[in-house]
């Protein structure tokens, strides 16, 4: 693959020092906030700066909201198809999660419509198409959404890392002939061979010598399940947009799965006009993608420490035994092909799916069933087993809920909205089911979505 230039990771150990310029933000004004989001074409450089290259994005480069603060978001199509928008995470009114088909009509060219919720947890979060996601989501259509705690925490300064990799052609236009790849869809998904943060091939960011500053990691890529490597010990504090109750170490690197986010609270050595180079890792190598310059600090430093947990969300694991029992079998894809699944209704065969560009299933079931997987009543404990007997990795997403599992692949009691599952493994969820509704489940591997591993629940 062709990925921006190697170079060699260069470990800052110095100890960490830092000053306290906590700056606290109070948000008096909860009236609604109201804002404009145009979804249009935009250009950026993929290749090198004398490239440009065509993709979609918004008319923000970040939304900032608050915890608890209203917000009217007037969603405008500027583009040429429909499309709409997810609020990746957030736990918010059903009519507003932006899935065309299921929640909403398609927003057509042209026209507006109007989001409004307001966010009940604070966190990293992002937005993004959720119309013909395999290709609007590969052309740009995201942005990171940050829903701020009223009060910030004990940090400096925040740093958000969004990052995606594209296929990009040797004229540095976005491959979009690739786009219905079955090859693709059946396999790992669509990869891309250039890497970007925010949107931008490595960029370089800035902090000051001895600042504590909180790192806000998104994986906006369609498939790509990245190692990041970074350059400076830390915490992890936040899984998915919720607080981690212990703080866990970081070392070394950090597997981020599509539409996974990870907040950390790094120390910046005092070492005025260092470079930290962050990394990603592939295939034994290290790329670096980004940057951190260190500027000098005018202010005394004092040393830390473990920080304290961020402030915890209102999401709750009730005290009780779950009321419902399931399993959710993800199957098919390439080395465990379908022999057959229910698709539309219809029992079809592996080859019958594959013409009509399925190839994967969730309980023998390829695409959108026409009953919803379970529907429950609000506040019903919700356990699952989920069984991944395919051959290939999967992010689990759920709308609308977080959810806790017993995967050794995290720290304890991690709240997910997105969980990566390896193949052959088998991992149990519990899910407080407390959001009315229609909901999706489906991979977030964009590409297996789209073959089939998508289904649905309700909450009533
Ligand atoms: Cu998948």
């Amino acid at each position: 693959m062709n990925l921006n230039r190697r170079r060699f990771l260069a470990l800052a150990g110095a100890a960490a020092l830092a000053p306290r310029l906590v700056v606290a933000q109070q948000h008096t004004d909860l009236g609604v906030r109201k804002i404009r989001l145009i979804a249009r074409e935009e250009n950026r450089s993929m290749l090198d700066e004398n490239t440009s290259t065509r993709l979609w994005g918004y008319s923000e480069n970040e939304l900032r909201l608050v915890q608890g603060q209203p917000v009217e978001i007037e969603f405008i199509n500027e583009l040429s198809e429909p499309s709409s928008v997810h609020w990746h995470g957030l736990r918010i009114n059903n009519a507003m999660d932006g899935v065309t088909g299921l929640t909403q009509d398609p927003v057509q060219p042209g026209e507006t419509f109007v989001y409004k919720f307001t966010p009940q947890d604070a966190g990293t979060f992002w937005a993004h198409t959720h119309h013909r996601t395999y290709e609007q989501l590969a052309r740009g259509l995201y942005l990171p959404l940050i829903i701020e705690e009223p009060t910030t925490p004990d940090y400096d300064r925040e740093l958000v890392m969004m990052f995606d990799d594209w296929r990009v052609k040797q004229d540095g236009q976005i491959d979009l002939d690739s786009f219905e790849d079955m090859h693709d869809w059946s396999h790992s998904g669509r990869l891309g061979n250039v890497l970007t943060v925010n949107k931008q091939l490595e960029p370089q960011l800035a902090a000051l010598a001895g600042e504590r500053v909180r790192l806000r990691l998104i994986n906006a890529a369609n498939a790509r399940v990245m190692t990041i490597r970074a350059p400076l010990p830390g915490w992890i504090v936040a899984k998915d947009g919720q607080p981690l109750t212990d703080v866990a170490p970081l070392r070394g690197s950090l597997r981020i799965a599509p539409a996974e986010r990870y907040d950390l609270l790094v120390d910046i050595p005092n070492e005025a006009g260092a470079i930290l180079p962050f990394g990603f890792d592939y295939q034994g190598q290290f790329y670096e993608i980004a940057q951190i310059q260190v500027n000098a600090s005018a202010s005394e430093s004092t040393a830390r420490g473990e920080p304290k947990p961020l402030p915890a969300n209102p999401i709750y694991m009730p005290s009780k035994e779950p009321e419902v029992q399931l399993k959710l079998e993800m199957q098919g894809g390439a080395m465990r092909w379908l022999s057959e699944a229910t698709y539309k209704g219809e029992r079809l065969s592996g080859r019958e799916l594959m013409q009509r560009q399925q190839a994967w299933a969730l309980n023998g079931i390829a695409n959108m069933a026409e009953k919803p997987m379970f529907d429950v009543a609000s506040g019903t404990l919700v356990e699952i087993e989920m069984i991944n007997s395919t051959a290939w990795e999967h992010a689990m997403h759920f709308h609308g809920h977080h959810f806790q599992s017993d995967s050794a692949n995290y720290p304890p009691s991690t709240w997910h909205d997105t969980l990566l599952m390896a193949p052959q493994e088998r991992v149990m969820i519990l899910m407080p089911a407390d959001n009315l509704g229609k909901w999706l489940i489906h991979c977030h591997m964009i590409e297996h979505q789209m073959a089939g591993m998508k289904t649905w629940f309700t909450v009533s």
